[in-house]
């Protein structure tokens, strides 16, 4: 029998959905309008007033913002409550500029943390499980907002943040954890470390994961639920919006249900900004209706996805958004083909690799170049200089027809990829660090 954190909002028809999306749609308007001024003066010079949004069917008159608005008015450019009334402050991972730092207010921290208890329930979780929550703790939302989540649904919570693998382990085996909540390429990591421990995922008590902050393929999926035991859900979430938890898997797995009476999702064609009907790829765009201190209208995560409507098997009418293909700034253009890591990830581990790669991208006499370091299995290493050829040359093949240009492949010992605790980084673009 599924079960629901929110059973009224989850089975919502769509018609006391819209309805109460275009009630709340209307008053965030205005508490931003009047108490932001980065962005009356945008909707000012689109010749936009409060009064001209209606409802839903007028979101497309308000005007977009980006990370680079973001990056404007940074810090405090969009605070829309005085400072004494946010109580947390959280910070995306970017390397790149100046970060984003987002402001709470204890209302905000209480709608995320039920966004959260949605996904832990959709997991199977109640309040007699063991949650083990391996996102890093800090700035970064992942740890913070899988804490509050547990605590709402009353898990027993161990706060472990990310790192000491093999403690993370022994506790998972002392504290009978039912529940692991780390990103996927952790999951990974933590899995062979279970093995290489001479464990198997009898010893111990894991039950489900919940896995996001980075995009992860199918293929992903099924790795490590063999690794571990379980089962996988998928959660997505940006610090821009809350954190983890706007959108979350149930048990159909079949898209991940956004939270939408706090979140209205449009999918938009990038270049152009036009609205696209479900089915068809393109840049999500989210609009907080409930959130006082940083209420972002229209913003443009640059994810890049599929909305579908209509009843899940589950029961839930929220809306579903695929898995995110990456960013649209992930995806690579070599020699003027699109690629996406996460086609090559789908490769390696449909060709029996684990998920332990790094790709190269760089610039020789105006050539775009592509290297792929793939770690082998120790089963899958020989010592005949012929048979590694012969695998490398399979595994590029393969990367050919998925891709459709040829990357060069470069077999490498097992362990020498360093292994990521956090959001995992496979992409080293030289061409950029050239310009
Ligand atoms: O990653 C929030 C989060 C923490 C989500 C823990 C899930 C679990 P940021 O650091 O601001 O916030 O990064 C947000 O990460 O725009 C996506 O590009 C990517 N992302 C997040 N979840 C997923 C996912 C957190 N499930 C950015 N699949 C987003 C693919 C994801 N990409």
């Amino acid at each position: 029998m599924e079960r629901y954190w929110n059973e009224e909002i989850e089975t919502m028809s769509r018609e006391d959905m819209k309805k109460l999306q275009d009630e709340r749609l209307v008053k965030q308007v205005h508490h931003v309008y009047d108490n932001v001024k980065y962005y009356r003066d945008l909707m000012d010079k689109k010749g936009v007033k409060p009064d001209d949004i209606k409802g839903v069917e007028d979101l497309h008159k308000l005007p977009f913002l980006s990370k680079a608005d973001l990056r404007d008015a940074y810090p405090y450019g969009l605070l829309a409550v005085p400072l004494s009334e946010c109580v947390r402050i959280h910070s995306t991972s970017g390397t790149t500029g100046k970060r984003v730092v987002a402001f709470y207010t204890q209302n905000d921290v209480d709608m995320w943390d039920n966004c959260v208890a949605r996904a832990i329930t959709a997991a199977g979780g109640t309040k007699d499980d063991v949650c083990q929550i391996a996102y890093g703790f800090g700035l970064f939302t992942g740890g913070a907002g899988l804490n509050g989540g547990s605590h709402k649904v009353g898990c027993l919570t161990l706060p472990m943040s990310s790192g000491n693998t093999e403690r993370q382990i022994q506790f998972m085996q002392d504290l009978h954890s039912t529940i692991l909540c780390c990103t996927p390429s952790y999951a990974a990591y933590i899995g062979e470390t279970l093995h290489e421990m001479g464990l198997t995922p009898d010893d111990i008590d894991l039950k489900a994961g919940i896995f996001g902050a980075e995009p992860w393929t199918e293929e992903m999926r099924l790795s490590i639920e063999k690794s571990l035991g379980i089962k996988a859900f998928d959660i997505y979430g940006l610090t821009e919006t809350s954190g983890p938890g706007v959108a979350f898997e149930c048990c159909e797995q079949t898209g991940m249900h956004i939270n939408e009476d706090n979140f209205i999702a449009e999918i938009i064609d990038p270049e152009t900004g036009e609205n696209l009907p479900d089915g068809e790829v393109g840049e999500l765009v989210f609009t907080s209706i409930t959130k006082e201190a940083f209420p972002l209208l229209r913003y443009r995560t640059r994810d890049l996805c599929v909305l579908s409507h209509g009843k899940c098997k589950c029961g839930r009418t929220l809306v579903k958004m695929t898995k995110p293909k990456g960013r649209s700034d992930d995806m690579m253009i070599i020699r003027g083909v699109n690629v996406f890591p996460s086609q090559i990830e789908t490769v390696l581990i449909a060709q029996g690799y684990a998920p332990n790669y790094l790709i190269e991208v760089d610039r020789v006499n105006n050539n775009d170049t592509l290297d792929i370091s793939v770690e082998m299995n120790p089963e899958q290493f020989s010592d005949k200089v012929k048979d590694m050829q012969k695998q490398e040359r399979a595994l590029a093949d393969a990367m050919k027809l998925m891709i459709g240009i040829n990357p060069k492949v470069h077999l490498v010992s097992p362990k020498s990829i360093t292994r990521s605790e956090g959001k995992a980084v496979r992409v080293i673009d030289r061409r950029k660090l050239h310009d």
